[in-house]
């Protein structure tokens, strides 16, 4: 297949003044019926012939006008449906169709398909047309009425109820959208039902839908809902529009949820919740997630994407003020520093590798390959930059400009950049290169004192990335203090804008020091992108003592527990690359943090945390030297155990000061003292003295503390508890892709590859459930030790199973390639066993589009 390209976009031929869609349902057969009024488009530039989208369709009758259409009217191809301009009757017309799909045999989960018996759709990104016939494009926007036939009990579509009788429902959505926003639920489904009343006193009717028995986990995210629709109007003054929301969980679902008007449609893991059966990190995500979705009802789907290049116009920004949203109901320092490493891990190793794109990318073979870490998380990245420079007022004024300029408009970047530059006077094309440039710049920082001047030089360099040899400056918002060695700050918190390879400031020494109040210093530790104010790789030639300074004083919470962060990292590097330091001194420094009561336990229990083992080969490569899986992962539990057995009466003490008591609360306060807790259980197990998590186990009252409890166990090699909790939760799916994973990703490592493949022989492990799917192969690509296994087994394990999967959900089994974006990491005889994966892969018949392209981008 050819590859899509930016520079070829154009406007639509005709537009879509309405559409009347009517489903008469049956698993393998339903039948969809059109009626479509279209009118020519004034922008249009191509010659007037209609081209429909449409796949997988069998055509039953088409008509023009009431006039039936034959094979000669039209041109029907595997993917749609053109009538030439000199065919159709006019600028207006109304097209009828009827086509038949077959719901149940849709394993890609796209489109219109079946999940346990009820009937769901997931149309974006082009999704649509393989339900009928349309122009399946962003762009064309209409108001839809949906009519659904069928005996199941509840039948939702978008918009607000029309009517319903016996057997039928109808819906209308007067918010004119694009096809992705789509949706149709039909089930035997129950409801936890609630209302919310706008700022304009407009009575919403809310309601999760979900399968019977589920209703009572539902709580949660109602509560998350109405939290979400009073911030946006709240912080951005957006009102809900429809008389009604739902929200429907559904078991077999590709990503996490989706933004259709009115009808969000859920993966379950998203939605349902109980003390016993999530953990806090489940209630976490569905806070975020119901937050996300619903903030896109104005970021996505009042202003939409003109086209799929555009991604990041809705989804960077939608993510950025789900972030917010989470920073304001939870600790935000706690929140941006999740943030930071969900960043890191998945976006920075993308940017790093043959996966590099900008945010923006410029061209696509499959656009469902581009739902990536770049998009949304640097995406939203980009956002919280642009608000740093501009302020956040000017950042709220330009936001209500924004929603006033493109309402019901399909946009683009230079839109919205414009809305900026318009609202600020502000010159915003350099700022615009973060979304046409891949790659993390990396920022270095040297700093001097000379003749009572303190000088400071930021350094940028933006790496080449495949297709992409040279890049231009970025700029960059560098905000920083500077810190005395006894810890005060003597520069008051600022931003440099570092929009050139260089720049430089200088301050009096004695200047500073008199308006700190403090004596002039003969040094400086300068805290550098402080809140982490840009997605950048930072290098500083700080010492370990000035780190210790920095963990112990800075002002700037990230920065405090960066400083800890980069001195565990530096110690495990030592140990790898058997470089001597001072590993004891870091330990001490991090007790000190972690022990400081004034500080939030979930800061604290983040102090604690080592970095991954991928970080880990990322900074061994950073240095020049070939990461080996297998010995990170013996130096991360090395080191581990050694701090559980320095910091042991702390963590004990913390382990016993930290219980939230016997009732469960989500809320951060009480997450945060399980998280600091289970952090201190979790480095007291690993010293080999599983005591205190075997009687966690047998004791725990929610699935927080069941799971800390059963990772220490099963990584301290006991089977047994693994087989209890096996029988305890068997029945619950969600539990059960907790215990599929955990027994590969907490086993001794050199256990972890049998297990994955003797629970691939489990009778729970049903591979085409996408969240099973990933809980068993997305554990052992993401255990390093065990994909990495020299042998090249764990290679084939996951080579064996994408391949398999990729006859049924390419989208799916695309996506987890990613698995082997890192091989150029390797040792040439690891990068050999991938290679010949990739190419055993690339050469499968009948491999989908997705996973094609994938592999060739991989394999570069
Ligand atoms: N739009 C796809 C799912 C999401 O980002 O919300
Ligand atoms: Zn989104």
């Amino acid at each position: 297949p050819q590859p899509i390209h930016l520079v070829d976009y154009r406007p639509p031929s005709h537009l879509v003044e309405d559409v009347h869609l009517t489903f008469r349902l049956s698993p393998k057969g339903t039948r969809v019926i059109a009626k479509i009024r279209f009118r020519a488009n004034p922008e249009g530039l191509d010659e007037g012939n209609l081209r429909l989208d449409g796949e997988n369709l069998r055509l039953i009758s088409l008509s023009l006008n009431g006039h039936p259409l034959t094979a000669l009217d039209y041109l029907l191809t595997p993917q749609g449906l053109t009538i030439p301009a000199e065919r159709l009757p006019g600028p207006a017309f109304t097209l009828c169709s009827e086509v038949e799909i077959d719901p149940e045999a849709n394993t890609a989960l796209e489109g219109l398909y079946t999940s346990n018996g009820m009937f769901c759709t997931q149309c974006e990104a082009e999704g649509f047309r393989k339900i009928t016939f349309y122009p399946d494009r962003p762009d064309v926007m209409a108001p839809f009425t949906v009519r659904i036939e069928s005996d199941l009990p509840v039948l939702l579509s978008n918009g607000n109820p029309l009517a319903s009788g016996e057997g039928w429902a109808e819906w209308h959505d007067p918010w004119p959208k694009p096809a992705y926003l789509f949706a149709l639920v039909a089930g035997d489904l129950v409801a936890q039902s609630d209302r919310f009343t706008t700022a304009s006193g407009r009575d919403v009717a809310l309601n999760i839908w979900v399968r019977p028995g589920d209703e009572d986990r539902c709580d949660y995210a109602m509560d998350a809902l109405k939290r979400s629709m009073a911030w946006d109007e709240q912080v951005y003054g957006r009102e809900y529009d429809l008389d009604i929301f739902n929200i429907v969980a559904v078991d077999d679902f590709n990503m996490g949820a989706m933004e259709n008007k009115g009808l969000n449609i859920f993966n379950s893991k998203y939605v349902l919740a109980s003390p016993e059966t999530a953990t806090d990190r489940d209630y976490d995500w569905i806070e975020g997630i119901v937050a996300h979705e619903y903030f896109h009802n104005w970021t996505g789907n009042r202003i939409t994407c003109r086209d799929w290049f555009q991604l990041c116009l809705k989804e960077g920004l939608t993510v950025f003020r789900d972030q917010q949203f989470s920073a304001d109901m939870r600790s935000a320092p706690v929140k941006r520093i999740e943030d930071v490493l969900q960043l890191r891990a998945r976006q920075f190793r993308e940017d790093g590798g043959p996966l590099a794109h900008p945010v923006r990318p410029e061209s696509y073979v499959e656009i469902n390959n581009f739902y990536t870490a770049t998009v949304y998380e640097k995406g939203a990245e980009l956002i919280r930059m642009l608000r740093e420079l501009v302020g956040p007022d000017a950042y709220a004024a330009a936001l209500d400009e924004y929603f006033a300029r493109h309402d019901g408009q399909a946009c683009t970047i230079e839109d919205w950049l414009q809305v900026f530059e318009d609202v600020t006077q502000r010159d915003l094309s350099q700022f615009k290169r973060w979304y046409t440039q891949a790659g993390t710049p990396r920022v270095s920082a040297e700093w001097h004192i000379a003749d009572g001047t303190l000088s400071l030089t930021l350094r940028q360099e933006v790496p080449a990335t495949p297709g992409q040899p040279l890049k231009e400056p970025a700029l960059i918002p560098v905000r920083l203090g500077m810190l005395t060695p006894e810890g005060a700050e003597i520069l008051p918190d600022m931003v440099i804008e570092l929009d050139s390879p260089e720049v430089s400031r200088s301050w009096d020494l004695a200047d500073l020091a008199q308006a700190a109040g403090v004596s002039v210093p003969q040094r400086v530790i300068p805290s550098l992108l402080r809140g982490f104010s840009a997605p950048v790789v930072l290098d500083a030639a700080l010492t370990p003592e000035d780190r210790a300074v920095l963990l112990a004083h800075d002002g700037d919470p990230f920065n405090r527990w960066e400083a800890g962060r980069r001195l565990l990292r530096e110690a495990l590097v030592a140990d790898l690359a058997q470089t001597r330091f001072d590993t004891a001194g870091v330990i001490e420094a991090l007790g000190h943090a972690a022990g400081d009561t004034h500080l939030d336990p979930a800061f604290r229990a983040l102090v604690l945390s080592l970095p991954s083992e991928d970080d880990i080969a990322q900074a061994i490569c950073d240095i020049g030297l070939v990461p080996d899986p297998v010995a990170i992962a013996d130096a991360h539990r090395a080191l581990s155990a050694r701090m559980g057995a320095a910091l042991g009466p702390l963590l004990q003490r913390l382990y016993a000061e930290n219980d939230p008591g016997p009732a469960y609360s989500p809320a951060a306060e009480d997450a945060g003292k399980r998280a600091l807790r289970n952090t201190a259980l979790r480095l007291l197990s690993l010293t080999g003295d599983l005591t205190l998590a075997r009687a966690q186990f047998e004791n725990a009252r929610n699935m927080t503390d069941q799971v800390a409890a059963l990772s220490c166990l099963i990584a301290g090699g006991e089977t047994e508890a693994a087989a209890r909790f096996e029988a305890q939760w068997q029945g619950d799916r969600l539990v059960m892709d907790k215990w599929f994973m955990l027994q590969i990703a907490q086993a001794p490592r050199d256990m972890a590859l049998d297990r994955a493949k003797a629970l691939t022989e489990h009778p729970l492990f049903d591979w085409k459930n996408p969240n099973r799917f990933r809980s068993v192969i997305g554990a052992l690509g993401q255990t390093p030790a065990a994909f990495h296994d020299p042998s090249g087994a764990g290679y084939r394990f996951v080579a064996d199973w994408l391949i398999r999967l990729d006859g049924l959900n390419p989208q799916t089994a695309a996506r987890m390639s990613t698995l082997f974006e890192t091989w150029r990491r390797y040792d040439a005889d690891r990068q050999e066993l991938i290679r010949a994966e990739l190419e055993r892969i690339a050469a499968t018949e009948g491999l989908s589009r997705d996973m094609s392209e994938m592999v060739a981008r991989i394999s570069g």
